[in-house]
């Protein structure tokens, strides 16, 4: 199973209502939604208000990744928008079972988040709890940076470990993600693309629709 998902923090954020309207026509099939505090990561993006709006807006399902510190406290204050997905970083996290709970309390699935410089060992004991984790290939915070190629060892060793559990998380991953690094992912068993500035809300030729159906066809080589 392979999903599209598009980063709306590298959207025009004065032209949302147009850029979600362009999403939907692309057929994108999940709508990844950064939330930073300035203090997990040295960066600020996207409130409860705008998100709220975007939800409204779109048949999109969100999915929010908060790179935050305490997560239980912005769980609380994203869950009533209803989202698909809430993830959250186990870096961050001081409670990690009683975080998945939260969000599943909620009605909302949870996901655990993993920053490229930590370890598989941090998710490994709650994938089982879990439909899906976050592997960034980036570190959280910016977009528009390089490509982490050390997560692909990373990548292995998590598929190699699901490849042996009956009912598998999906695995997302974010940062840096295009028609270079897609073929290397689906290699490791990711699932799900999140699309930001390298291969979509940039200046290259071609409509979204255009952009996603190109790669849409990696999928089936
Ligand atoms: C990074 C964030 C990501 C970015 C995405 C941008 O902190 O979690 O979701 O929005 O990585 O994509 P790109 O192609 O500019 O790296
Ligand atoms: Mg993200």
């Amino acid at each position: 199973m392979h999903v599209i998902a598009a980063s709306i923090m590298c959207a025009d954020q004065l032209n949302l209502d147009e850029e979600l309207k362009r999403l939907e026509e692309a057929k994108v099939e999940l709508l990844h939604c950064d939330v930073m505090d300035g203090v997990f990561v040295n960066n600020l993006a996207m409130g409860p208000y705008v998100l709220e709006q975007i939800k409204e807006r779109t048949m999109i399902p969100l999915d929010i990744h908060l790179a935050t510190e305490q997560p239980s406290k912005y769980i609380d204050m994203f869950a009533s928008i209803k989202p698909k997905y809430i993830s959250f970083h186990v870096e961050a996290s001081d409670d990690i079972v009683r975080d998945i709970n939260k969000i599943k309390d909620y009605g909302v699935q949870p996901v655990l988040a993993l920053s490229p410089n930590s370890p598989i060992e941090l998710i490994k004991p709650y994938l089982t709890m879990v439909p899906m984790v976050l592997i960034m290939t980036v570190n959280p915070g910016f977009a528009g940076q390089k490509f982490n190629y050390q997560v692909l060892e990373k990548l292995e060793e998590l598929n190699n470990i699901l490849q042996k559990m009956e009912s598998r998380p999906l695995i997302e991953v974010d940062g840096n993600i295009n028609n270079l690094t897609i073929p290397l992912l689906l290699d490791k068993g990711a699932n799900v693309f999140v699309l930001g500035t390298s291969a979509l809300f940039n200046q290259d030729e071609g409509s979204y629709i255009d952009k996603i159906n190109r790669l849409k066809h990696l999928f089936i080589q």
